[in-house]
């Protein structure tokens, strides 16, 4: 087995220190960093996500092998910028403003991530002009916006609003997700997508920035 499979297997294993001590040895073998990333750390990352959406996998097997995919980045990403490596495209993650719940919005982030997504985590009770101003300073053209509450849910239409307000509708996409949101609340507020669980929000937004 290649060592970029043994990377993909011991990270849907979710074995860290292995993926990291992997990840060093193909940099000494001179793998190209985008095979070690694409067909190593993603690929595995990628397989998860799927799993996890047939409810083959869950919350804790993601949450592990999203920490060895982390270990393995830390090896992989100084080679990543001098190879000229970039990533998918950049999204700013929060939960909406005046909620507190983030175990589904960090899922995101890390499957997010594991699809080559760079991300921009702006944390919990973010008021949407925040989501705006982070989106800027990172040129990020997508944001992701979560929310647990039936009361907070609505300050969704905040952020798309925000986003409209700011003139910048066509260069950021909004998309939603959490417990309570549905496709129907998505379209009502005029979001560009709505994803069920963390593997389709990595979905979506490979679509949303055209990279599927
Ligand atoms: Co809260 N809470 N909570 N809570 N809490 C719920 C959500 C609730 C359903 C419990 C209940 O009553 N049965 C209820 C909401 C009722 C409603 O609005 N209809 C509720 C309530 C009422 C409250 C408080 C108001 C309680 C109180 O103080 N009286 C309070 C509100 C605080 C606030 O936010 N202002 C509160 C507080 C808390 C804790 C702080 C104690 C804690 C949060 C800890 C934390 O997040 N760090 C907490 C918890 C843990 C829950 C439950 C038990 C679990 C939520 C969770 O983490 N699920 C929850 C009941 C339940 O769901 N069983 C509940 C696991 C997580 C992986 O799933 O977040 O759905 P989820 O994420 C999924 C998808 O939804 C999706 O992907 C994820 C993974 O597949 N997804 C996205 C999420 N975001 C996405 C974004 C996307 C795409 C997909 O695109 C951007």
């Amino acid at each position: 087995m290649s060592v970029v499979d043994q990377i993909s297997e011991n990270l849907i294993k979710g074995k860290a220190k292995e993926v990291k001590e992997l990840v060093e040895k193909a940099i000494q073998e001179k793998t190209n960093p985008a095979d070690i990333l694409n067909k190593g750390l993603l690929a595995g990352m990628g397989l998860i996500g799927e799993r996890f959406k047939k409810n083959e996998v869950y919350v804790p097997e993601v949450l592990i092998a999203a920490r060895a995919m982390k270990a393995g980045m830390e090896v992989l990403k100084p080679l990543l910028a001098s190879a000229g490596v970039q990533p998918v495209g950049t999204v700013v993650v929060g939960t909406v403003k005046g909620d507190l719940h983030d175990i589904g919005k960090n899922l995101v982030c890390m499957m997010l991530e594991g699809a080559g997504f760079k991300v921009v985590d702006a944390g919990i009770n973010v008021e949407p002009e925040k989501f705006v101003q982070l989106a800027k300073e990172n040129n990020a053209g997508l944001i992701g916006a979560s929310a647990l509450l039936t009361t907070t849910m609505t300050n969704m239409k905040s952020v798309v609003d925000a986003v409209k307000s700011a003139g910048l509708s066509g260069t950021i996409k909004v998309m939603i997700g959490g417990a309570p949101v549905t496709q129907a609340f998505a379209d009502e507020i005029g979001a560009n997508g709505y994803a069920p669980d963390a593997a389709s929000a990595a979905d979506l937004a490979k679509e949303l920035a055209g990279k599927k």
